[in-house]
């Protein structure tokens, strides 16, 4: 009686072959080699009954039955959940979550930008853009910054075309520069346009500096230009504290202290209460509770004579203020390397 054994050897077999079935294909397989009318091995069974004794006929007959009856339990509950996960190898899931793309985002400064853009927008500001490539005129000449100003040494600015004094016919060749600020934008602006001048200019400006925590050989300005007829101090006082408080703080408090830049006169640099403790003195402060954060002052009548604008009619305010210095202080980053390094651990910190 080798029966009863012939029917455990195909069910055991057949348990293997379910477990290794993976597509809609293998399934079939399986099924066509253990229930196939001709090859099948439960067919096979059947027919090897025919040399079996006949009493012994009913109860294997019975036992192949109910193995038939169970591998087809099997192969249908099987390709019930085939259906929803399986897959010909090489075809696409479409059913896994897409890959996240990577969003690009702006830039810190950028962002600092944008947001000293909006507020002076808001005071009907314009806002006026220019080449960084200078050429002395703008950049020192129109600003009261004669040729033997230090700023100008050639260890200070950038410059792309060297200057030879005394050269050729007596005549010194126009240097062109790497602006060291935005003014120049602004002394092209008087010379096309009449007052009134409500002007900001940003940009990239460039020293010849040594990079530190502080300091970056390439950094961003803000420039603004205001010009009319009355136009005094207090107007400057005046929108300028408006300006920082909207941008920092309303709380924060302002104090103008003298100051000198050879385009304006009077001129004052400007600080604001810490932003850290708030004026009770702290270590980015210097224990001082004061933070310097931009410098101004009233236009210097040479820069009105220089664009042709009559500097007994008119008066006007500038001031020129650090994106860096801000943006490092708003969003405590402690090297200003870091703006220009473009590593995207710091980069991706920022909102988009
Ligand atoms: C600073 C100081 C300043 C200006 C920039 C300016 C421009 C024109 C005429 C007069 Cl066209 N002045 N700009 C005035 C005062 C200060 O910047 O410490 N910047 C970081």
């Amino acid at each position: 009686m080798t029966a009863p054994t012939a029917i455990d050897t195909i069910r055991v077999a057949f348990q293997a072959d379910l477990g290794a079935v993976v597509t809609a294909q293998d399934l079939q397989s399986v099924r066509d080699r253990y229930l196939g009318r001709k090859q099948g091995a439960v067919a096979a069974l059947m027919k090897s009954m025919a040399g079996a004794a006949p009493a012994d006929r009913p109860a294997l007959g019975k036992a192949a039955n109910v193995l038939k009856r169970e591998i087809d339990a099997a192969l249908t509950q099987r390709g019930d959940t085939l259906d929803d996960t399986a897959r010909p190898v090489g075809s696409v899931d479409v059913t896994l979550p897409g890959r996240a793309l990577p969003f690009g985002r702006r830039h810190p400064l950028t962002l600092i930008r944008e947001q000293v853009e909006s507020i002076f927008e808001t005071m009907g500001f314009e806002i006026l853009q220019g080449p960084q490539v200078e050429d002395d005129y703008h950049n020192f000449e129109a600003l009261n910054m004669p040729p033997d100003h230090p700023a100008r040494d050639m260890q200070d600015t950038f410059y792309l075309e060297q200057p030879m004094p005394g050269g050729g016919e007596g005549a010194t060749p126009p240097a062109t520069l790497l602006r060291t600020h935005t003014s120049g934008m602004q002394i092209r602006y008087m010379e096309s346009h009449e007052p009134p001048v409500r002007i900001i200019s940003p940009g990239l400006v460039y020293r010849r500096d040594t990079p530190d925590l502080t300091h970056s050989p390439m950094f961003m300005q803000v420039e603004g230009l205001l010009v009319g007829e009355g136009i005094t101090m207090a107007d400057l006082k005046g929108t300028l504290v408006s300006f920082l408080q909207a941008f920092f703080d309303a709380g924060t408090r302002v104090m103008f202290r003298p100051s000198f830049f050879p385009y304006t006169e009077p001129s004052a640099e400007v600080f604001i209460s810490c932003v850290f403790c708030e004026g009770t003195g702290c270590a980015v402060c210097k224990q001082t509770g004061w933070l310097e954060i931009l410098g101004c002052g009233m236009v210097h009548p040479a820069v009105f004579e220089a664009v042709g604008y009559d500097p007994e009619r008119y008066t006007g305010w500038a001031f020129g203020l650090g994106i860096d210095r801000v943006a490092l202080l708003k969003y405590r980053v402690e090297d200003i390397r870091l703006f220009y390094d473009n590593d995207l651990r710091l980069l991706e910190q920022f909102p988009h």
